[in-house]
């Protein structure tokens, strides 16, 4: 938690505790009766299934809260999950909002299956910072289960961590527990203040004033009192009335923390497990996911390989069914589906080696990079690569799908999503989790270049097709163009007229040179002095399509600066500058030449390679940088972004 002030003054504003300390969150784990509520009360001296003001009701059965202060001043928040095993999906859904757990093993009871279905949870999740804690160390030598736990949770996503033998009861290694605690506090990653904000609900209560109260884990992001929030997945909007953590009231909360917070708008009747309270517009709600399968053990990029499961030791327990011997993952027609706080049945497509396809009833709130589980008779995690996955509706769509998605990244990038979309809104970006992105082609669409440059030719070919038909159109409509290509609105289509394609009145024409004067009406209203001054220079052109006349040439033909601007709206001429002018297609052609050269290349290499003078070709260049079709870099050299199509 950061040190928040409360930013309006009011009468119980002025008497909220200001939060200096930092805070993070852990969850314990651990099989049912070994410890876990016993050692999170040894140590922090608060019991953590009381539930009075200080612990807030309606938590789930067996959930826990307390916490502890550490040497350093910092707070640190325990969720205590219970172990048995009808609560599995309690305890998942608790420990996905955290990045730490405690695992607490018996010392005279030994690894046991919810040891094993906890720790194949955390593998799931990916979680790899924590501490293993083999407790009740009074009543039997912790030495052997240390031993066998320590080789087990290695071989998860935890790796090596720190393993301590302690006694609740006695109190022997508590202070060194604490410590540890306090070792792993500090190195956990302080997340973003400003990341979207999403809590999913662990339990749902009555206030005064008829508004509803809700328990839950902020992991990231900020939650001020005023706050506009939603409850998914009704889309209810909500304010927040109060908020209250570590058992005060607080007008500012940033995650990691635990806390209460009163919401005007919602009855608590209406809210219930699985449902969460989000940031609008920050997370995309959707019922259909494109998932990556994580295997067993696996470390998030940038882990340290220390990791690696120890020779000769398999991680009983640990997804201990769901691969086949050849390594291809099993995958049942129907899995529970843990995603935070809710879960549901999910019907299973695999769409061939670890990516899958994943569809269920009640949308949920999500982002890419999402971690979550796959539960049937084993347990799987598994990274969201796709939160609005297109429909695969073509024969081998899912195999070439799953190809280009397995070369994604656990936390996709704008580019990686629009290779797949080809055109996506910035806001439905930032509905997937996505904050950073490319320029927009127009409005608030952003293109994958190859689409985009794709979408160009074909406008060019649908509007050559319009002109060439008999009897021939003067051009395309912009809405016919539209629907060729199929895009969802018009100015997309706008804002692919480029040269030689150019826009008229609600038509998209194709500029041509006068030898085609019958396909384009503009050619007709041209004087018939600039077209015969347009027929002379074409011919100066013929042979050196980039020896653009100077400018007493110019003149002595007639062409000063009104007959070359209307030589150039009729489709007759390109104007590169004022003083510069080419025949039509020649950007287009030098798009071609310039392609071919390596990239990126200087202004001196372009002129060569044109077989022009500077005087035409840094006009030029600067032309084919606004077409799109070349980009200057910071050094001024160039490279071709956009190549043009035939
Ligand atoms: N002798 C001894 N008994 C302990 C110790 N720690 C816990 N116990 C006892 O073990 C029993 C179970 O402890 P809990 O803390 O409730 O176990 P838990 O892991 O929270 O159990 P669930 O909430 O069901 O998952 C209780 O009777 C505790 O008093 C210890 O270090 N030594
Ligand atoms: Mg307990």
């Amino acid at each position: 938690m950061l040190p928040l002030q409360a930013d309006a003054a009011g009468p119980n504003r002025a008497s909220m505790v200001t939060l200096v300390a930092g805070m993070q969150v852990i969850a314990t784990a651990g099989h049912s009766g070994h410890g876990k509520s016993a050692l999170v009360q040894a140590i922090t001296g608060m019991d953590p299934g009381r539930l009075d003001a200080e612990h807030p009701r309606g938590l789930p059965a067996g959930l826990g809260h307390a916490w502890l202060t550490l040497p350093s001043g910092d707070h640190l928040a325990f969720i205590d999950v219970p172990g048995h095993e009808r609560f599995v999906a309690t305890m998942a859904a608790a420990v996905g909002q955290v990045p730490a757990v405690l695992f607490v093993v018996a010392a005279d009871q030994g690894w046991q299956a919810q040891s094993a279905e906890h720790l194949a949870v955390i593998d799931g999740l990916g979680i790899r910072r924590g501490l293993l804690v083999v407790t009740r160390a009074d009543l039997a030598e912790p030495g052997p289960v240390l031993a066998q736990a320590s080789q087990l949770v290695a071989a998860s996503s935890l790796g090596q961590v720190e393993a301590l033998a302690v006694s609740a009861v006695t109190g022997q290694g508590l202070p060194e527990l604490t410590n540890a605690l306090a070792r792993v506090a500090g190195r956990l990653p302080v997340p973003d203040a400003g990341a979207p904000v999403r809590i999913w609900l662990d339990g749902a209560f009555a206030v005064a004033d008829g508004d509803a109260g809700m328990t839950g884990t902020l992991p990231a992001g900020t939650v001020r009192l005023g706050d506009e929030l939603v409850i998914t997945p009704s889309m209810r909007p909500v304010r927040v009335q109060s908020i209250q953590s570590l058992g005060e009231p607080v007008a500012a909360l940033a995650g990691p923390a635990r806390a209460v917070f009163g919401l005007r708008g919602a009855s608590h009747e209406r809210l219930g497990p699985g449902m969460a309270l989000v940031q609008p517009g920050r997370w995309t709600l959707t019922d259909v996911i494109d998932v990556r399968l994580a295997t067993t053990g696996e470390r998030q990029a940038g882990a340290a390989p220390d990791g690696a499961a120890p020779a000769g030791v398999t991680p009983a327990g640990v997804t201990p069914a769901g691969v086949t011997p050849a390594g291809e993952p099993r995958l049942p027609r129907t899995v529970t589906l843990q995603a935070g706080g809710a879960r549901m049945v999910a019907r299973t497509r695999l769409l061939s080696g670890r990516i899958a396809r994943l569809t269920w009833r009640e949308p949920i709130p999500l982002h890419v990079g999402d971690r979550v589980l796959l539960r049937d008779q084993a347990v799987r995690g598994a990274v969201v690569l796709d939160v609005a996955p297109p429909p695969l509706s073509r024969r081998g769509a899912g195999a070439s799908a799953a190809a280009d998605l397995d070369s994604w990244p656990d936390s996709p990038l704008a580019p990686d999503l629009l290779r797949r979309h080809g055109l996506l809104r910035a806001s439905a970006v930032l509905a997937m989790g996505i904050s950073e992105h490319p320029e927009p082609v127009v409005g608030e669409w952003l293109a994958d270049p190859g689409y985009w440059a794709d979408l160009a030719g074909r406008l060019a070919e649908a509007v050559t097709a319009a002109v060439g038909r008999e009897p021939p159109a003067p051009g395309l409509t912009v809405e016919a163009a539209r629907a060729a290509l199929g895009l969802p609105e018009r100015r997309l289509v706008d804002a692919l007229v480029r040269p030689p394609l150019r826009r008229r009145d609600g038509l998209i024409l194709l500029t041509v040179p006068d030898t085609a004067p019958e396909t384009a009406s503009g050619t007709r209203e041209v004087p018939a002095t600039v077209a015969a001054a347009v027929r002379v220079l074409l011919a100066d052109l013929a042979d050196a399509p980039f020896a653009s006349p100077d400018a007493d040439r110019l003149r002595r033909l007639g062409f000063d600066l009104q007959a070359i601007t209307v030589a150039d709206r009729a489709g007759l001429l390109l104007r590169i500058s004022n003083q510069i002018v080419l025949a039509p297609g020649a950007d287009v052609l030098a798009g071609r030449i310039l392609v071919g050269l390596p990239q990126p290349f200087t202004a001196a290499e372009a002129r060569q390679a044109l077989r022009t003078t500077r005087r035409v070709a840094i006009p030029l260049l600067e032309f084919l940088d606004r077409a799109g079709v070349t980009q200057r870099l910071p050094d001024d050299r160039r490279r071709v972004v956009s190549p043009p199509g035939d």
